[in-house]
């Protein structure tokens, strides 16, 4: 707990009179005065390279005379050249300096020389003072936020990398001297320099309309703008211009002021925050609610960024946030009834909704209302959310930039995101750096995320010090050159101050910026819980703590900006409230889960919340709609534009299936792509190398071969009026790019949106989004998603990783009982009634219509299609036209339609399989010569089950045994999920047996030959029908 971050406690400020009466802000410094004095010093051994002189960094007039130099040597004074040449060629600043030749005639010369060798001396030591005070400005920049008064506990838990800095004067001898901890040298500068007048370099701006200033002051200054409450952390950034604007937003003179009115607002917003989470403790003292107790000033800060954010134009914020102070946000951020939050609190309340809900601090909220500081319509949605932590960072990036695409916002000016994190998992989660990869991707960017911190300096039980490896929790954010603004929770004004620069930021470079509230958590982990067990003496120092409310009151009523008659009043009028609405709450009998929907859908519905049909329509299209759509994907529409041969040749061959009535996999995509495109269906297709697609099948985006960057998307070029589509290459991420996409498709219900995993089995990076959001989504929540998930999978000899999209996980986790025979076969009910759709299809027309199918019955659940890699080039995989037409459909089982029909009766098996081994079977079945004796049957729908389907089969072979065949591992697969209904589907009377590979740990062998001669095996199984009359 001691682990002391900086030698601020070993320093005091020096005593010495100050000749230049301080100019910097109003603020009190808590130190009491500029400087700092230490002593003894402490020895350093980390060695940290002083600054080369002249190295680009510091940029004052020095630097710019030696970049003029640079152009022109003769632009400059002759012992400036010197000087420069000098330096240029590796001399030390101190030895760098050298007489300039004579410049006139003989006794001038002299006489001159004489005067340069006199001024050499001092010319020297002016350079010298200069740069000193150079480094001295950037020292501050770069580091003062290790010195500065960010912990309300002061305990300080963070460990620097680096010495810390701090500038203070070390005595040598008789002489104070300015002294660098972190560069571990002197500046140069002594006692007797704080009184000199220094030229400001351009990089600072603490010297307001001046441009020279005493040393003393600008020690001042920069200890005002970089040490106080505030510490900022910038100057990473590779960006000069951005560098300026954050320096000027904390160095000039007097930026931190408020008014009146700023200051009442502000302690409105803390009592708010404080007293609600004790109107909860009061009331329910034994419940989780997670509180905010320690960190209250987050609403102000919050609120503070919606303000600035909407003043900027924003009319439409996206929230994501974990459990600390969620309530408290709904109440006072949100505006969620407070008698809707109460009666949460009530265990014996009715779920009105289907589903089986979640506990009140997961829930979502949306909410349209006036800021009643700009007098504009804002909506704020906060997004539901799983207990797995920063799950929801992509998920709301996702439905940010589809807010931002469906408005036409292309800057991110309407439509913005607020995230919230709490430290440990800030750092910890992998996911938040996964986010933070697409926030400038141009498929992906929102424009700049602000990022609020709630940093109580634990997670649950663990200290910072054993939960990460950086300094701050915040310093993934680094990555894509975001701000980060660490501020002490302890002084609002200083919270505001920074969320307010925050937002401007957001609004100025549309990047993300990072808000780091330093504070702490006053109970334990949940109001349950004893923090005393592992920090005991962190909460010692918090038991001691006042409260923040109780601070910033005094301070006010101390200034007069507030009576305490008002400030009292203030705290009876919202107690007031709670109560009223608390009383009301009593009388809510009903839990409507519908009231905290995040992502509401209008007009989608019926006025019941219900689908406005039940019937399936013909997923089907006019011939000359595929012969149009077939031609687009043959060609290239743009003149003048130069494809690679190869890709000729496979436009080629397309446009020759069009002339055959073909489709084989790619082009049934785009058959089913470019109608829905045309009939207004926005499409996004995201993913790794989704573009051409990892298999070279698909090729939606053309590459001009001869100009650089120059590209051409056909699919965009199907008809005048179509919807956009939008086909993405995604960062190598699974987690965030699914999430991502998944808060795409929460937007809106008019979109098809897909993700395709480059192999089925990368899916399980993204496994958190696949169980918390996708599966149960709907249960938890009441909200529907139409997210397509493409999993290539198959066992293609390829060994054991790109094998298996793991169809076992995806059925297990079906809400479908197998032991119960529907009662109702309507195969839309059963649509209807699912948690997740999960297809394996067969042929081409059959995945056409099953994405068509997706967008055009009237509801949304996510389809998970487990798609082929061999099948994509397979002579037979290619369906004929008619089996696109209007009329036809999604086949949910596909019987044999073979030599099997003729006499059914003298059918000895049916083989139900999915997917590619059904061309296997087949062609095992020719070679033997079972064409008649056994029918093959494909169930492209796994989920729901086709139970009335299997049975129209079952029941048509009355004499044949039932085989479930697969390619998978027998552990592995769809025997676990397939075997138990066809079961119920015979009523139990008849067996199924097993075809296919025994159990095994991994997915695949390794090795090409034990592959063959397992497949070779299980197909054997399959076609010898004496293969299970022992065991029958
Ligand atoms: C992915 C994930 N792992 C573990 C947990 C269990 N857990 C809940 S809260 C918590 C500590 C979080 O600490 P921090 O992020 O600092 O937030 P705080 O509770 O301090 O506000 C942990 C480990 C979780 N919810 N999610
Ligand atoms: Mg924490």
């Amino acid at each position: 707990m001691q682990r002391l971050r900086t030698t601020v406690a070993r320093l005091r400020p020096i005593t010495a009179t100050q000749t230049v009466k301080s100019q910097s802000q109003a603020r009190p410094m808590a130190v009491g005065g500029a400087l700092r004095t230490f002593e003894p010093l402490r020895s350093y051994t980390t060695s940290v390279s002083a600054e080369p002189f002249l190295n680009g960094t510091s940029s004052n007039y020095v630097e710019e005379m030696y970049y003029a130099w640079l152009e022109n040597p003769r632009s400059v004074h002759k012992s400036w050249d010197i000087f420069f040449r000098n330096a240029n060629a590796g001399v030390s600043p101190g030895s760098a300096y050298q007489s300039p030749p004579p410049l006139g005639g003989a006794a001038l010369e002299l006489a001159n020389a004489q005067a340069m060798v006199e001024a050499q001396p001092n010319m020297e030591k002016l350079v010298e003072d200069h740069l000193a005070v150079q480094s001295l400005v950037r020292a501050y920049q770069v580091r003062g936020h290790h010195i500065a008064k960010l912990d309300p506990l002061d305990i300080g838990v963070i460990d620097f990398d680096e010495s810390p800095v701090m500038l203070g004067l070390k005595k040598v001898g008789e002489k104070y001297r300015l002294y660098d901890l972190t560069a571990g040298r002197f500046y140069g500068l002594d006692e007797s320099d704080l009184d000199k007048v220094f030229r400001l370099p351009t990089t600072t701006f603490i010297g307001g309309s001046e441009s020279v200033l005493p040393l003393r002051e600008i020690i001042s200054r920069l200890e005002m703008a970089y040490c106080q409450s505030i510490g900022v952390e910038f100057m990473f950034i590779n960006d000069l211009e951005q560098c300026q604007w954050i320096r000027q937003k904390f160095e000039r003179p007097g930026v931190m002021q408020f008014t009146l009115e700023e200051k009442r607002t502000l302690l409105t917003r803390m009592v708010r925050s404080t007293k609600f989470e004790e109107f909860l403790q009061r009331k329910w003292s034994s419940e989780k609610r997670f509180g905010l107790e320690g960190c209250e000033s987050l609403i102000p800060a919050l609120k503070t960024i919606i303000d600035k954010s909407s003043m900027n134009g924003v009319e439409s914020i996206i929230m994501g946030m974990p459990h600390r102070g969620r309530l408290n946000v709904l109440a006072n951020v949100i505006h969620k009834e407070l008698d809707q939050i109460f009666c949460q609190f009530d265990s014996n309340l009715e779920a009105a909704d289907e589903g089986s809900g979640d506990v009140k601090y997961h829930l979502g909220m949306w909410h349209r209302r006036i800021n009643r500081v700009t007098d504009r319509n804002i909506t704020l949605s906060l997004m539901a959310n799983p207990s797995h932590l920063e799950a929801v960072d992509p998920v709301v990036q996702g439905k940010t930039k589809a807010e931002q695409f469906y408005c036409g916002d292309t800057e991110g000016k309407r439509v913005m995101s607020i995230l919230l994190h709490g430290d440990a998992a800030f750092a910890g989660q992998g996911v938040v750096y996964e986010t933070f990869h697409l926030s400038d991707l141009p498929s992906y960017t929102t424009h700049g995320t602000v990022h609020v911190v709630v940093n109580n300096q634990v997670g649950f039980t663990t200290d910072p010090r054993v939960a990460r490896s950086s300094s701050y929790p915040t310093d993934v954010a680094k990555v894509v050159n975001a701000p980060i603004f660490h501020v002490n929770a302890d002084d609002p004004e200083a919270v505001m101050y920074v969320c307010n620069v925050a937002a401007e930021w957001r609004a100025t470079f549309h990047k993300d910026v990072v808000v780091d509230l330093v504070c702490y958590r006053r109970n334990g982990h949940n109001e349950m819980d004893e923090p005393l067990f592992t920090q005991p003496l962190m909460y010692k120092q918090i038991k001691k703590q006042k409260g923040v409310l109780q601070k910033y009151s005094e301070k006010l009523l101390a200034e007069g900006a507030v009576s305490r008659q008002d400030y009292e009043e203030e705290i009876a009028k919202y107690d007031k409230i709670c109560e009223e609405a608390h009383a009301r709450s009593k009388d809510e009998k009903i839990l409507h889960i519908k009231h905290w929907l995040d992502s509401p859908w209008p007009g989608f519905f019926n006025v019941d919340g219900q689908p406005k049909s039940m019937t399936s329509r013909s997923t089907g299209l006019p011939e000359e709609e595929l012969v149009h759509i077939g031609y687009i994907a043959s060609s290239v529409p743009v003149e003048d534009f130069t494809i690679h041969r190869g890709l000729s040749r496979i436009l080629k061959g397309r446009a020759t299936m069009v002339g055959q009535r073909v489709c084989d996999w790619a082009l049934g995509e785009y058959m089913a792509f470019g109608s829905l495109l045309k009939e207004g269906t926005h499409i996004r297709l995201s993913g790794q190398d989704v573009e051409r697609g990892t298999f070279s099948h698909r090729h939606h985006v053309l590459h001009d071969q001869k100009i650089d960057r120059r590209i051409c998307i056909p699919m965009n070029h199907i008809s005048p009026n179509q919807a956009p589509y939008t086909v993405c290459n995604s960062s190598l991420s699974e987690y965030g790019v699914l999430g991502f996409e998944l808060g795409f498709a929460m937007a809106s219900p008019n979109a098809l949106v897909l993700w395709e995993a480059q192999f089925g089995d990368f899916h399980n990076t993204a496994q958190c989004i696949i169980d918390q959001f996708i599966c149960p989504g709907q249960a938890k929540w009441v909200r529907q998603n139409g997210i397509v998930l493409l999993l290539p999978h198959g066992m293609e000899g390829m060994g054991p990783e790109h094998s298996s999209a793991r169809p076992e996980r995806f059925l297990q986790m079906c809400n479908e009982d197998p032991d119960t025979y529907p009662v109702s076969e309507f195969a839309v009910r059963q649509l209807y009634d699912c948690n997740w759709i999960i297809v394996n299809c067969s042929t081409p027309a059959n995945y056409f219509h099953v994405l068509r199918r997706q967008i055009l019955q009237a509801f949304r659940k996510p389809l998970i299609v487990i798609t082929p890699k061999s099948l994509l080039r397979h002579p037979e995989a290619k369906s004929s036209f008619d089996d696109m037409l209007p009329g036809t459909h999604f086949q949910r089982l596909i019987p044999d339609s073979g030599p099997v029909c003729e006499n059914p009766e003298a059918v000895k098996r049916i083989v139900f399989c999915t997917g590619k081994v059904y061309y296997e079977l087949t062609r095992e079945r020719n070679n033997r010569g079972n064409d008649d004796t056994v029918a093959i049957a494909r169930i492209e729908q796994l989920s729901p089950f086709p139970f009335d389907q299997v049975k129209v089969e079952t029941d048509r072979y009355p004499n044949a045994d039932l085989v479930w065949c697969q390619e998978e591992h027998k552990n592995q697969g769809y025997y676990d999920y397939v075997k138990p209904r066809l079961r119920t589907t015979v009523d139990r009377t008849r067996p199924v047996w097993y075809a296919g590979r025994g159990p095994a740990a991994a997915p695949a062998t390794g090795n090409k030959a034990a592959h063959l001669v397992e497949l070779q095996r299980f197909l054997d199984t399959a076609f010898n029908l004496d293969a299970f009359t022992e065991q029958s």
